[in-house]
Parts: C-alpha cells; sequence; structure tokens
C-alpha cells in the first residue's frame, strides 16, 4: 500500500516514529565542525527517541570516541577544517571492527569525485548539504535496519538467540583495546554443560537443544545488560562482563548455577529436567594478551570439571 500513492505528512511521521522507535538501542556518531547542524540534529534525533548520540568537532575527539564506544552509524562531514574527513575513513579501515560500522556522509560538495571516492572508503550513503532532516533520517533507518538483519545472521546463534563465536572474537577484542586505555576491571566466565551428552543419549537431540535454550534464557535473565553472552559452540558458554572482579564475576556465576539447581531447564513429557555446569573465572590483569586471558579462563573451568563439576572456579 505504501508504494501505491503519496503518503500525508501525518502519515510519512508515523512511518518515521516506528522506525526510529526500532533503534532505540542504536548509537549514532556526528562528526561534524558545524555546531549549529550538530546541535540541530541531536536535538531532533532525541526528540525522535534516539537515546545515544554523540559528538565531535574535530577528528582527533572523534577517534578518541571512537576507541571507545561501539557505534551503530556514523555521520560524517568532509570538510573537517583544518583537517579532512578522510582522516575518519583511513582510521577506520585500519581497525578490524570499525571498518564495519556504517558510515553517511554529509558534505557542501556534490561532485563525483568525493562521491566515488567515499564509496570506495567504504562509506554506505553520501548526503548533500543542505538536506532535508527527514530524508537523512530516512536513510539511517534504512541502514540501521539492514545492518541489524545483518548482525542477527551474522553475529547470533540460532538455536539460542545469543551471540555466537564470531561476535565474541570481535568484542572481546574491543573490550581489551577499550581497558587497555582506561583500566577498569573485566572478567571472562567459561561455562560447560556437566554430563551434557547423557541429556542427549537419554532423551533426544532435540530435548538437548530445549536443555541449551533453556540455559540460555536462564543466564540472559540473570545477567546485566552490559555483559555479553555468547554460545561458543556445543554446550559451551561464555560471558564477558564489563566493571566485574573476578570475585563478583564468581559470585553471579555461583547464584545462576544454584537456579539451575532448583529450576528445571526443559521438560520431557512432562518430566523436569535440570543440569548443572562447571564455570571458570578470569579476571583480566595489566599486561596479560587476550590468549592469557582467555586460557586461564579455560582451565579454571577444566579445574572446575576435575574438582567433581557442578561449581565455579576462579
Ligand atoms: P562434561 O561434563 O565433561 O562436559 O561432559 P559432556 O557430556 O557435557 O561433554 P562432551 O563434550 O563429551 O559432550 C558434549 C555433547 O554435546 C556432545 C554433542 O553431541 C552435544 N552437542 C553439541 N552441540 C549440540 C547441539 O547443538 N545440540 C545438542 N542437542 N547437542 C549438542
Ligand atoms: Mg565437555
Ligand atoms: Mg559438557
Ligand atoms: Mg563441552
Amino acid at each position: 500500500e505504501l508504494c501505491e500513492r503519496e503518503l500525508d505528512i501525518d502519515e510519512q511521521n508515523g512511518l518515521m516514529k516506528n522506525a526510529l522507535h526500532a533503534f532505540v538501542q542504536s548509537r549514532l556518531l556526528i562528526i561534524d565542525t558545524d555546531d549549529t547542524l550538530r546541535e540541530y540534529l541531536v536535538n531532533r534525533l532525541l526528540m525522535d527517541g534516539c537515546t545515544a548520540i554523540d559528538e565531535a568537532s574535530d577528528i582527533e575527539s572523534a577517534k578518541r570516541l571512537l576507541r571507545e564506544h561501539h557505534y551503530d552509524l556514523i555521520l560524517l562531514d568532509l570538510m573537517m577544517y583544518p583537517q579532512s574527513g578522510y582522516e575518519i575513513f583511513e582510521f577506520l579501515q585500519s581497525d578490524p571492527v570499525l571498518k564495519w560500522v556504517p558510515l553517511i556522509v554529509m558534505s557542501v560538495r556534490a561532485d563525483v569525485q568525493d562521491k566515488v571516492r567515499c564509496f570506495f572508503l567504504g562509506a554506505v550513503d553520501f548526503v548533500t548539504k543542505p538536506f532535508a532532516y527527514e530524508e537523512l533520517v530516512a536513510r539511517i533507518y534504512g541502514i540501521l535496519h539492514r545492518t541489524q538483519i545483518f548482525e542477527k545472521v551474522a553475529f547470533r546463534d540460532p538455536l539460542t538467540g545469543v551471540y555466537n563465536r564470531r561476535y565474541f572474537d570481535h568484542q572481546i577484542q574491543t573490550e581489551l583495546q577499550r581497558i587497555s586505555r582506561h583500566p577498569v576491571p573485566i572478567s571472562l566466565v567459561f561455562m560447560d554443560i556437566d554430563r551434557f551428552k547423557a541429556i542427549n543419549d537419554t532423551y533426544g537431540h532435540h530435548i538437548g537443544d530445549l536443555v541449551l535454550q533453556g540455559l540460555a534464557g536462564l543466564l540472559q535473565n540473570n545477567l546485566r545488560s552490559s555483559d555479553l553472552l555468547a554460545r561458543l559452540g556445543g554446550e559451551e558458554f561464555v560471558v564477558v562482563m564489563p566493571n566485574t572482579s573476578g570475585a563478583d564475576a564468581h559470585k553471579v556465576t555461583e547464584y545462576i548455577l544454584s537456579l539451575a539447581r532448583q529450576e528445571a531447564i526443559a521438560h520431557h513429557e512432562g518430566e523436569a529436567l535440570y543440569i548443572t555446569f562447571s564455570a571458570g573465572v578470569a579476571e583480566w590483569r595489566a599486561g596479560m594478551t587476550l590468549q592469557m586471558w582467555v586460557r586461564q579462563a579455560d582451565a579454571s573451568m577444566y579445574l572446575a570439571k576435575q574438582q567433581g563439576r557442578n561449581q565455579v572456579v576462579l
């Protein structure tokens, strides 16, 4: 229907409201020397429901923000006098994670050479100043929508809906970069369901799958929104807990284990099924490489298994 006739302004606004509503969780970065335009965009986007918008008026502060936060979309002005917006492209391209962040170029110059160069450098869109706010928002919507679909396919485990190993590998590196600049406690928890093979053998693979979904749900319901939960494969899960000491991560994991002992994780023909898991916790320490950190959590989990399973080792 939307394609068959023109929309009146109320309908158009309604569409925009819906679109923006879906992206309340997205984080935007506006890089522009024009204070007035930045302020205008931030105000309108905030009014329309966006909650996380950062701004940078020069290249250096833009780079600093990009190192410290995850962004879902960047709006970049090409004219960043005395520097050039192209420096941002260079910066993004040199980083394995940042190079995938979608970017819209805003430019007063609309010449073909600039456009071609920007698209070859990885821009997903190009708008010419002055532009209508509504048009920019529609473009933002289109990009965030596609990114979300892409991320769901690329970064989520289809069985449980939690993040997959690929996403974990990406994010853990970002976290390490972040804390190497601003050291705060951060912990890693590896978990492996105890005697999971017996569940498959006794009840069948389908029930095994339900158990995996049940544990993913239990974890999700009891972790903080800032924690990153991923399924590494099989019956192995990992949680990255920012701003959390090893002792606190240990406490949280023990609590979740105590819930698993009490609450049925799945049902089979009316029979309640329970599981336990073994977990290893490791807090990151200055000087640790990613490999050392991961190995320590893994070794602690192995120890938990050796010591009789159904426990958390720090
Ligand atoms: P342990 O306490 O030492 O961890 O014993 P375990 O039986 O849990 O460990 P093991 O690694 O021997 O067995 C893991 C089983 O997980 C074997 C495999 O068939 C099963 N598995 C792996 N992926 C899936 C899956 O996606 N769905 C189901 N249902 N089972 C899976
Ligand atoms: Mg195992
Ligand atoms: Mg296991
Ligand atoms: Mg295993």
